[in-house]
């Protein structure tokens, strides 16, 4: 085993990597932009070093400042956890050119499976099932009528071929939808991956997302650890993940198991892996590799007891496997919730801030992967995951029922975060019949009846500025009771005695995020972030309904739907096509 790594991530998955080292008695490494100096990660390893001036999201990337961390600290190995280099071959040859071990597969394989033709081609020579479609680029629009009349049909998805994770996908439902869907994603794809060409597939009505971790070492082991449901998605984010699958039998489960490792030994592949695919009526078909850890890997922990980025390190460090296929079986079941910063009731904005405050839930079958505390702050710019909630129990039913509960425990003050939204789901007849919830994710109705409950606006901002409410835990001859005291703001309870002042727990005040044109004004709409005006979908003097869509901002590449606050006329409407906002900013006057 190596005896120092470098962790060449931020947030939630350098600590995870960091404990595993921790545990195995390796020396820790990070690094970090100027923004996150005093981050947990960094607080957390051994020794840290800055990467360098520039935000995070372009720090993180730069190979050489990189490298020349790993040389000046002495670490053998880079971790690069997912995001960021994790899938850039470019770096893995860099690494090994420096002397410094990968903890990744080989780049080959990481060139293989990034461009999705050739992994479909390699998938479908290894006897892999692939969604029908394409395996070479189709060039024109042309050339994509032809093949889809003469064999795939529609609907069809267009997809880009250095695409992944649902960027550059597009649908066609018939022929007349065709050439839109065609430009749309050659030119996401060229945006992403500067890579403009597309590939067709059948597209699957109704489709699950069930993926497959693999871990192969050099020794010529490949097992599986069985597979997760990742059908809860939202514009192709995932946004809930399980193991096991509820649509997956025991037969099934032995199948895609050995289609997973087949996909592995087919790619020459090293290290862990998930083979991404879709389950339709009972078929399963290859949707792409991902050639690094994942996001949810953990649910996949929680069922197995396998330690993926321990067994990660000793495959990276030439160590065998610590288990066969085997050795490893599926107990209970695991579900994760991302806890985005993001406001579900409203289209799932971003909504950036600071944590004000933050006490993770725990208990029995709990887990928590985070990368923040109170006073992080979540910035626009980078990915908006406060944490993950992970639970375990004994199966599906009781996992659900910790879920909630742990939810339930989790605060997080400052921001809006996706928890009302999980409450939500989980507690819905779908989630609990195991459906994949895609009506829901898109209602608009049923999101918006999750907004929280808004909070009394600071004293001194409203008519009712003299008036303060509190609460309070009381006890009476040893009983508890919850009070909520009313109280004027001023010269009430002198010697602190009062509201404002008092002991008892008082539950964290959410925030509003800042109103431009100073105090609150309920008919603005503030842009929650910062970037540029793709597209205005209204204009002045329209009548809005609450929820209608107003405009698209890009902000890190990432289209974010602007929709109305509340109905009425747009009586102004200060942005248009091409220009920036930044977080704050009046986008329109909705009276
Ligand atoms: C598809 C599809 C239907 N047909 N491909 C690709 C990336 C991943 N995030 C979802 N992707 C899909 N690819 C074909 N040929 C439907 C989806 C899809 C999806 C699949 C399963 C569960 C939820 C989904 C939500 C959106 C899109």
């Amino acid at each position: 085993m190596f005896s120092k790594v470098l962790v060449a991530n931020r947030g939630e998955i350098a600590i995870r990597v960091m404990r595993t080292l921790e545990e195995l008695g390796v020396g820790t490494v990070a690094v970090y932009s100027e923004p996150d100096r005093d981050a947990p990660h960094v607080r957390r390893a051994d020794e840290a070093y800055l990467l360098g001036p520039g935000p995070a999201s372009e720090s993180y990337l730069v190979v050489e400042r990189i490298l020349d961390a790993a040389e000046r600290a002495g670490a053998e190995a880079i971790h690069p956890g997912y995001g960021f280099l994790a899938e850039n071959a470019d770096f893995a040859r860099a690494c090994a050119k420096a002397g410094v071990t990968f903890v990744g597969p080989p780049p080959e394989a990481i060139d293989a499976m990034g461009s999705k033709t050739r992994a479909r081609e390699l998938m479908q020579e290894a006897g892999v099932p692939i969604v029908p479609g394409t395996t070479d680029p189709v060039a024109t629009v042309e050339d994509a009528r032809k093949v889809i009349e003469a064999t795939v049909g529609y609907p069809v998805a267009i997809k880009a071929a250095g695409g992944g994770g649902g960027k550059g996908f597009r649908v066609a439902e018939s022929e007349d939808e065709l050439e839109k869907a065609f430009e749309g994603a050659a030119r996401e794809g060229e945006k992403f991956f500067s890579d403009a060409t597309v590939y067709l597939e059948r597209y699957l009505p109704d489709p699950r997302h069930v993926e497959v971790q693999v871990l192969a070492d050099s020794h010529g082991s490949v097992v599986h650890l069985f597979e997760r449901d990742c059908s809860v998605q939202r514009r192709h984010q995932k946004l809930i993940e399980e193991s096991p699958a509820p649509a997956v039998d025991p037969e099934l489960r032995e199948r895609i198991g050995a289609i997973g490792t087949e996909a592995a030994r087919a790619v020459g592949y090293r290290s862990a892996g998930t083979i991404e695919g879709l389950l339709q009526d009972g078929e399963y078909f290859f949707l792409e590799m991902n050639t690094r850890v994942q996001v949810e890997h953990c649910v996949t922990e929680m069922i197995t007891g396998v330690d993926i980025v321990r067994e990660q390190l000793r495959i990276a460090s030439g160590e065998p496997l610590s288990f066969t296929q085997d050795d490893v079986e599926i107990r209970g079941h695991a579900i994760e919730c991302r806890i985005n910063a993001e406001d579900a009731s409203k289209n799932f904005a971003p909504a950036p801030g600071s944590i004000a405050s933050y006490v993770e839930p725990s208990g029995p079958g709990v887990r928590v992967d985070s990368g923040v505390e109170a006073g992080s702050e979540i910035s626009p710019l980078y990915d908006p995951m406060v944490a993950k909630l992970i639970v375990w129990d004994v199966d599906r039913e009781a996992s659900t029922r910790r879920m909630l509960r742990a939810l339930q425990e989790f605060e997080i003050g400052g921001l809006r975060t996706l928890v009302p939204f999980h409450l939500a789901l989980l507690d819905t007849d779908q989630w609990r019949a195991g459906e994949t919830c895609r009506d829901l994710v898109e209602d608009k109705k049923w999101l918006k009846g999750l907004a929280p409950a808004k909070v009394a606006p600071p004293a001194g901002e409203d008519a009712d500025e003299a008036k303060l409410e509190r609460e309070y835990a009381v006890e009476v001859s040893g009983r508890r009771f919850d009070v909520k005291v009313i109280g004027a703001a001023a010269g009430a309870g002198a010697n602190g005695a009062g509201p404002g002042a008092g002991p008892g727990r008082q539950p964290p005040k959410r925030r509003e995020r800042a109103r431009a044109g100073g105090g609150a004004n309920a008919e603005a709409l503030v842009s929650p972030l910062q970037g540029s005006i793709l597209r205005v979908a209204t204009q002045k003097g329209a009548d809005v309904e609450e929820g209608a869509l107003i405009c698209v901002i890009e902000a890190m590449k990432m289209e974010n739907e602007i929709t109305a606050h509340r109905s009425g006329r747009v009586e102004e409407l200060s942005v248009s096509e091409g220009a920036s906002v930044s977080s704050g900013d009046t986008i329109a006057v909705i009276k």
